[in-house]
């Protein structure tokens, strides 16, 4: 790439395509924990309209827990980057400039950020396996190795727990106020987890803190909705031609973005709105609507897709029998939801069809398969239990969950092998050896992962009987056959 490295707003061509403020005229108020690229394709835009139309101190410093990539991308470019949308009509860009810079692997340095009197929220995308919460007991998960490093050196934590405890324990020693604690990851009631691990872990290393924690400090909830892949080369060719500049911090995503927040923020908050964030009381049937629908199907359509040979969700919904099937998913899963008053879950499902049909979009259905342990629970299972007790057809939610079970065999039809990439991989494949392709075995070690599946799944007999029934076609038939008959059943 030959064009000057993107470092000034004003070197950007268009000038339409600049942030529509000064960024250095505004200071830090948030401090981003996972500055990865769907923090840059989200949280980081809608900071960038507030900024634009209600200015304020808010810019964001992000933190990456563990790489040095995004850092060493992101801050000779003093936090400016390129954000391609990405749709059916073509690729828009815009040079977001919220970010002030990233600290990477550095947590004596996030610790003192997350001090600064200025900061007044902390926002976190780490991913559902990155916070150490137990979901059974919603304390801290002392088998995560995060958590187990800093509740032995709870004065230099490295994980989000302790990195959380440890800031507002000195703000609050240092007479600070505490910031606002915002989740911004695909967990069912985000914001109530995240507390109930803070208040659990601060219990064990610093029992006084815990109960002040639990009574002071905000903790809203937030549905968080944009499809974004993994950049990708094409995608920094694309941002310098658009741009005239060499940026290799470019990210791609699709133009729907969508952000539902509890308005909880005693420290204050940028204006949100500007960027199109709803603020509602209560968050939770948003939530659940978008883990089960959007989610599930794309859970589901993962699994059976990259089996079935499609490389990324756009090749699923060309697939006219795979798309017959996210159909079908869709349809069962907002079967189990409660109405939402405004909302209109077909539309709603339509709008995802055509979302995950997006043929500029290229997401991974490898990117979505991976960490089925910890997206299974919200995603399938519950929404499993729910159509179990309305008595609604189970089927769609066992043949999603049958090819999580196919997927776990770490191998295709075709004999190739690949890694779960799931945190608990190593117990799934010790749960199956010796197993060999015996679908009731399969299904039953699968079952008897500790703390996975709910009781009222393991204890029907007809859910485990769909289970075994859509994984013997899959085994039998390979995926696609699976597929292709799956309908006409
Ligand atoms: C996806 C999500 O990777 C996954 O598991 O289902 O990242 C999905 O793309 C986002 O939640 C969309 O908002």
């Amino acid at each position: 790439m030959s064009a000057p490295r993107l470092a000034r707003p004003d070197m950007v061509r268009e000038p339409a395509l600049r942030p529509a403020y000064d960024p250095a005229a505004h200071g830090v108020g948030i401090v981003h924990i996972g500055a990865g690229a769907f923090h840059r394709a989200h949280q980081a835009a809608y900071t960038d309209a507030a900024l634009a139309e209600a200015g304020g101190d808010w810019r964001i410093t992000g933190v990456s827990l563990r790489s040095r990539e995004v850092a060493e991308a992101l801050n000779p470019q003093n936090g400016l980057y390129t954000l391609l949308e990405r749709g059916a009509e073509g690729t828009q860009a815009r040079v977001i400039g919220a970010l002030a810079g990233i600290l990477a692997a550095d947590p004596a340095a996030t610790l003192e950020a997350m001090c600064d009197p200025a900061v007044k929220i902390v926002t976190i995308t780490v991913t559902e396996k990155g916070y150490g919460i137990d979901r059974a007991t919603r304390g801290p998960d002392r088998t995560h190795p995060a958590v187990a490093a800093d509740l032995a050196a709870p004065e230099a934590p490295a994980g989000v727990l302790g990195l959380l405890v440890a800031a507002l324990a000195r703000r609050r020693a240092a007479g600070i106020a505490p910031f606002t604690v915002l989740s911004c990851d695909n967990l069912p009631e985000n914001g109530a987890l995240l507390r109930d691990g803070v208040v659990g872990f601060a219990r064990l290393v610093a029992p006084e803190l815990a109960e002040w924690i639990a009574a002071e400090i905000a903790f809203p909830s937030s549905m968080v909705d944009r499809i974004t892949p993994a950049p990708t080369a094409q995608t920094l060719v694309d941002a310098e031609r658009l741009t005239g500049c060499t940026d290799l911090a470019a990210i791609e995503t699709e133009p729907f973005h969508q952000w539902v927040i509890e308005d909880r923020f005693p420290a204050g908050r940028p204006a949100w709105e500007a960027g199109g964030a709803l603020f509602v009381a209560d968050v939770t049937p948003y939530e659940r609507m978008k883990l089960t629908m959007l989610n599930g199907s794309h859970s589901m359509l993962a699994y059976a897709g990259f089996l079935a040979g499609h490389r990324y969700v756009r090749d699923v919904m060309a697939d006219a029998a795979l798309a017959g099937l996210v159909q079908r998913h869709l349809a069962a899963a907002a079967a189990v939801l409660p109405a939402l008053e405004g909302i209109d879950l077909r539309a709603y499902a339509e709008a995802l069809a055509t979302r995950f049909a997006n043929p500029a979009i290229a997401h991974e259905t490898y990117q979505i398969a991976m960490d089925g342990t910890e997206k299974l629970p919200q995603r399938l299972l519950n929404p499993a239990v729910c159509a179990e007790e309305a008595g609604l057809p189970l089927r769609p939610f066992a043949f999603a969950v049958a090819a999580w079970m196919r997927y776990c065999l770490g191998e295709c039809d075709a004999g190739e092998t690949y890694a779960l990439r799931d945190p608990r991989e190593a117990e799934i494949k010790a749960a199956l050896t010796d197993h060999g392709r015996d679908p009731g075995a399969i299904s039953l070690a699968l079952h008897g992962l500790p703390g996975l599946f709910p009781e009222a799944l393991k204890s029907s007999a007809s859910w485990r009987a769909e289970v075994e029934d859509a994984l013997s076609a899959m085994l039998a038939e390979g995926m696609k056959g699976a597929i292709g008959r799956e309908l006409a059943r």
